[in-house]
Parts: structure tokens; sequence; C-alpha cells
């Protein structure tokens, strides 16, 4: 197994190698701070431990960002977990954004055709053909720029109507989260706990067929569920598990499409997106932190950067 710092002396990694042995000396500074602080809170030794154990989390879950910021990685590459020491780790993953799909891309840019692969994938999450066209058109007007409500749709005289205090921006999603507060969404909700993670506002739009769920590729695709599903199984490979040594990704979207049996033309779908997700754990002792940033593949630091959350 590699060390996590052989990545910075690799040859061809240079860019990446100089940028992480950045985030490597700023780690090593902060742990000095970090020293220093707890000596100086030392007469509270409980509170001390809290937030050294909080801090070193956070370095943790700042290495893993910095090690899975090398586009060259594999998913299944070594360095991108760090549990030699039982004390303090990282874990982190890199995920093609395109696995999830865009919602503003499906309300605004795709038309009708947008609409369908939504209430598509509703349905296949159970909701009927008509709660699920009610909730698209309502979804719709909630970021479209008028105020004219669709027939089956909602603007600002519904909602206060409905008691709520608050009207459809009429402005794209900022977040895929925003989406819960549609009316009629936590039918949704109650179908799909956590639905609105399974979508994304970051993504070109077109659909990764190298990592989405099964339910999307149907939806986008208008294959069966089950043909989506063998696709998904053989693309696992042996061992079952996306993401591992084994993988049998397609090498072209005409590859999968022969797959999947349907022709390529007209559908939205790629397998190399330039937008990816970071996920990094990090832990130490009873403090643990997870950082999610959305950035453009190869990019360090500010630039490129479109989402950073820190949280439990
Ligand atoms: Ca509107
Ligand atoms: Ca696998």
């Amino acid at each position: 197994m590699r060390g996590i710092f052989s990545a910075v002396f690799d040859v061809g990694r240079a860019r990446t190698g100089a940028a992480l042995l950045l985030v490597l000396w700023a780690i090593a500074f902060l742990m000095f701070i970090l020293v220093a602080t707890s000596a100086i809170v030392g007469d509270n030794a409980l509170f001390a431990s809290n937030a050294r154990a909080d801090i070193e989390a956070w370095l943790q879950a700042r290495s893993g960002l910095a090690v899975a910021a090398d586009p060259s990685l594999e998913a299944w590459d070594p360095v991108l977990r760090n549990d030699r020491d039982q004390q303090a780790g990282f874990q982190a993953s890199v995920t093609s954004e395109s696995a999830l799909p865009n919602l503003n891309t499906m309300l605004l840019a795709r038309g009708e055709a947008g609409h369908r692969f939504l209430e598509d994938l509703f349905r296949l999450w159970g909701m009927s053909e008509g709660e699920a066209e009610v909730l698209v058109e309502r979804m719709a007007d909630y970021v479209d720029a008028d105020n004219a409500a669709r027939l089956n749709g909602a603007e600002s005289e519904a909602y206060a109507e409905s008691g709520r205090e608050f009207a459809p921006p009429n402005r794209p999603f900022l977040l895929a989260e925003e989406a819960a507060g549609v009316m009629g969404a936590d039918a949704l909700e109650a179908l799909q706990p956590g639905w609105t993670d399974r979508f994304t506002t970051f993504s070109s739009g077109a659909i990764d067929l190298t990592l989405a769920g099964a339910d999307v590729i149907a939806s986008a695709t208008g294959v069966s569920l089950s043909m989506a599903e063998d696709f998904v199984s053989e693309r696992n490979g042996a061992d079952g598990l996306p993401q591992t040594e084994d993988d049998l990704l397609p090498e072209s979207v005409e590859e999968a499409m022969l797959s999947l049996g349907i022709d390529v033309a007209g559908v939205p779908v790629t397998i190399d997106d330039n937008i990816v997700r970071i996920e990094s754990s990090g832990w130490a002792g009873d403090g643990s932190l997870r950082i999610v940033e959305v950035r453009k593949r190869g990019s360090v630091g500010d630039s490129g950067l479109l989402y950073y959350r820190e949280g439990k």
C-alpha cells in the first residue's frame, strides 16, 4: 500500500503535488498553533482535549480533500483512505457530479424531455402519474422567471393561500435541497427520504453512465428499470460494488448505449464529466467532521470551487 505522501513525489503529478505540499505545510503550521493553543488552555484539560480532537478531525478531513484533488487518482486508490493510525484518520471519495441529475437543467433547459425525465423518476420512487405531473409543474413554476401559474402548477398566490410564508423566487435552485420547499414536495420526501441529495445544481446536465443509479439511467434513457439494474450490476464488476478495482466501466457513450440496447441519438448522457464531488470524513479521538466539495476536476483552491460544506 502506498503512503499518503508518495503522491507528492510522483513524477507527472508535479502540479497537484506542489499544491498538496502547500496544504501539508499549512496543516503542519496549524498543528503548531494547535499545540500552542492546547498549552494555553491547559488548565481546562477536558475543553482542550475536545477542542484538540475537533481540530485534528478537521485537519484529517482537509488532508483527505487535498489528497483526493489529484485528478489522476482512481476511485479505489488506497491513498484515499488513511486508517493506519487507530486514533485519527480520514476517508475520501471522488465521484462524478453528473451521476446526479441537474434539477435546473431538467426543469428549465431541457423542456418537455426534462419534465418527462423527472416524472418517470418520481413514478419509479412510488408517485402516481398524476402526482408526479403536478409536482414537476410546481417545481417548474418555482424556478421559471414568470409568476404565471401553469395548469397544475403553483406560484406566489397558491403559496400564500396554503399559508406558506415564502413565495417561489422565480430563479433556478441555488442548491438541490431548496427543492424541498416546493409545494407538495413533502409527498416525495415520504416516499424517498432525503430525495434532494439525489440531485445537483452543479453538473453539466448530462447523466454520467459510469456512476448514475439504475433509476436515473432508466428515466434518462427510457430503458426498463430491470435493464438499467443489469447494466449497473455489470458495471460494478465481480464484487458487486461501485468504485472498486474490478469495475467494468464503459469507455464510450456508444459502448454504454450498446450495453443498454438503445440508440445514442438525442439522449443527454456522458461518461466523462469534468465536475467532481469530493467527500472527506476525518476523525480523531471523539472528534469527527465531514467535508463536501464540488469543483472542476483538477482545480486547486478557490479556483474552480463550486460548493463547500463542513459538518458532523
Ligand atoms: Ca415562476
Ligand atoms: Ca466493483
